[in-house]
């Protein structure tokens, strides 16, 4: 998509630049400062911040909204029931039946959330105009998974109720899957290794532009179509999101596990944006 692509090579494009800059500012300001004896040049402890373009790739999270997603759940929260959409389109969530916050995340500095097995717990999303992207858009998050399932039930990690997309593991593999909307469909997306990890956090990726399907694990691709799928396989729904749950009444097909930094977007990621983020981790 036209949008995606643009903001990502300008947000890609940004760090580079800006390091010239910086780098041109920092050596400047340290020849004036020797020269003229105004100030110290003493570095602070930890040495220099800015020395090289690789020391101002911007940190995961500004990586992932510099893309433009829909919505991004940081879940970082400590307490209370609101999940901050931290997209800047103030499409909070709520945290239902008591997840714990708080728990180890996937990346310095922020925390994850924890949905337990046999609780009915997760993260309930009002439904918005933006979130029902149908057919097309990308899903990214961080999982680290607390009970397998070799032979089912299937765990569901965000799903847009009802019809929308459904992202979960079923037989210690990826899948999407469609429930509502008259017919319920299945694609498999891949059993890479690592999935049956349960000791640490990995990023995932499903990227759909109509007739095109795609996951990524760490980064990495794992299962790709271009064709083959049934023609509009996700509708344009008016239910709320999920994460943790197929849906809210029910906590049906719950995910047992921990889920960090969860965004959706309205358009696919390149397999170089996927890979980008995940080095920005
Ligand atoms: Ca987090």
């Amino acid at each position: 998509m036209t949008r995606g692509a643009g903001t990502a090579a300008a947000g890609r494009v940004l760090p580079a630049a800006l390091a010239v800059v910086l780098l041109a500012v920092a050596l400047a300001a340290g020849s004036v400062g020797d020269a003229a004896g105004v100030y110290s040049d003493a570095e602070p402890a930890g040495g220099n911040t800015f020395t090289t373009a690789a020391d101002l790739v911007l940190p995961y999270d500004q990586t992932v909204l510099a893309d433009g997603p829909v919505v991004s759940y940081r879940l970082g929260e400590s307490s209370g029931t609101t999940a901050t959409d931290s997209s800047g389109a103030g499409l909070d969530g709520s945290y239902v039946g008591g997840p714990l916050l708080g728990r180890p995340g996937a990346l310095a500095g922020d925390t994850a959330v924890e949905f337990r097995d046999g609780v009915a717990d997760h993260v309930a999303v009002p439904h918005h105009a933006s979130l029902d992207v149908d057919d097309v858009f990308s899903i990214e998050l961080w999982v680290r998974r607390t009970v397998l399932n070799p032979t089912g039930p299937r765990q569901t990690m965000v799903c847009k109720d009802a019809g929308g997309f459904c992202l979960g593991f079923d037989d210690d593999s990826i899948q999407l899957h469609r429930e509502g909307g008259g017919t319920n469909i299945t694609v498999g997306l891949g059993a890479p290794p690592g999935i049956t990890d349960t000791t640490a956090f990995h990023h995932l990726v499903v990227t759909k532009d109509g007739g095109t399907l795609n996951s990524y694990w760490d980064g990495q691709p794992v299962q790709s179509y271009s064709s083959g799928l049934v023609a509009d396989m996700f509708l344009s729904t008016s239910g709320p999101l999920y994460l943790g749950a197929k849906d809210g009444a029910a906590d049906s097909e719950p995910f047992p596990g921990l889920l960090d930094e969860v965004a959706v977007f309205d358009y696919a990621l390149s397999a170089a944006q996927v890979a980008a983020h995940y080095g920005a981790r």
